[in-house]
């Protein structure tokens, strides 16, 4: 009876996050702040970036996290992870980089898939990118294809670059605050995410499964050349993303919440992937 209430605990709780409506306007504080190095809010300092504008510049401190997830439905119904962070500038034209995430979902310390938004220039859009090449285990061995997947020329429009209304998945706004005047959210549905990493690596992930990301903006969609999150420079270093403040997150579920009480010796005995949950996807980008 015990195992049942807490089975359908879960389920209501479950239930409970799916039901949830929110939007990439949302207020900061309804995000998680993500977390690396088992627990610290992950921080990166002002005026690292290269080759460009302080408006491709994380900022974010121990008191104020400049990258933050919150996953739930929008309002039309399709389940949307929504990210969040922050710039050193505000630009009134517009963000005019390129920002990615790779994502490590099997625990193996390679970036899997890259995703996010590409603004001014090309065509606007929520992109996907392979890796390709290098081992994608650190700056320096990271290389990545072209972008692909934007659906927003296809029926459905997840990830299609909108800007308002309900259902928008990019916002840019100016806070006014002075070194952190610029925040940026975008939301990838979790569906095509999930669906484009199984069709591309066979790697099966749900809305709980943890995963760990990298995330950096640059100039051109197939380099790291501006700012990676969590590393003071480093955008040609050839230590590792998993490595102590390599630049990977802590690893997270689709809302940005750690694994619980997660310890060092649960990562070097590959716990984590034991708690990878397999269900297939339906979308897929190709
Ligand atoms: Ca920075
Ligand atoms: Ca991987
Ligand atoms: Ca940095």
């Amino acid at each position: 009876m015990t195992m049942l209430i807490v089975a359908l605990s879960l389920l209501s709780a479950q239930e409970a996050k799916a039901q949830t409506t929110i939007a990439v306007t949302d207020a900061s504080s309804t995000f998680t702040p993500i977390t690396a190095n088992y627990g610290s809010y992950m921080q990166d300092p002002s005026n690292d970036q290269q080759t460009g504008h302080a408006s491709a510049d994380f900022v974010g401190t121990a008191g104020s996290s400049g990258f933050l997830i919150k996953t739930g439905t929008f309002a039309n119904g399709e389940e949307m992870m929504v990210i969040r962070f922050t710039f050193r500038e505000y630009r009134t034209q517009g963000f005019q980089a390129n920002l990615r995430l790779g994502i490590d979902a099997n625990a193996d310390g390679a970036v899997d898939l890259y995703f996010g938004p590409s603004y001014g220039g090309n065509s606007n859009g929520i992109y996907f990118q392979d890796p390709t090449g290098g081992a994608n285990i650190s700056p320096s061995t990271s290389s990545l294809t072209s972008d692909y997947g934007d659906l927003s020329s296809g029926t459905e429009t997840p990830n299609a670059f909108v800007e308002s209304g309900a259902n928008a998945t990019y916002s840019y706004v100016d806070t006014g605050i002075s070194g952190a005047a610029a925040q940026l959210t975008f939301a990838i549905s979790f569906e095509a995410l999930a669906g484009t990493l199984l069709a591309k690596t066979g790697i099966s992930i749900t809305p709980d499964s943890f995963v760990r990301f990298i995330a950096f903006t640059s100039t051109q969609s197939k380099a790291i050349n501006r700012d990676i999150y969590g590393l003071n420079g480093g955008l040609s270093s050839t230590v590792r993303f998993d490595a102590p403040g390599g630049g990977f997150t802590d690893y997270v579920d689709s809302s940005g919440n750690p694994v619980p009480e997660l310890s060092s010796f649960a990562y070097a005995a590959g716990l984590i992937l034991s708690a990878f949950a397999r269900r297939p996807s339906r979308r897929a980008v190709a």
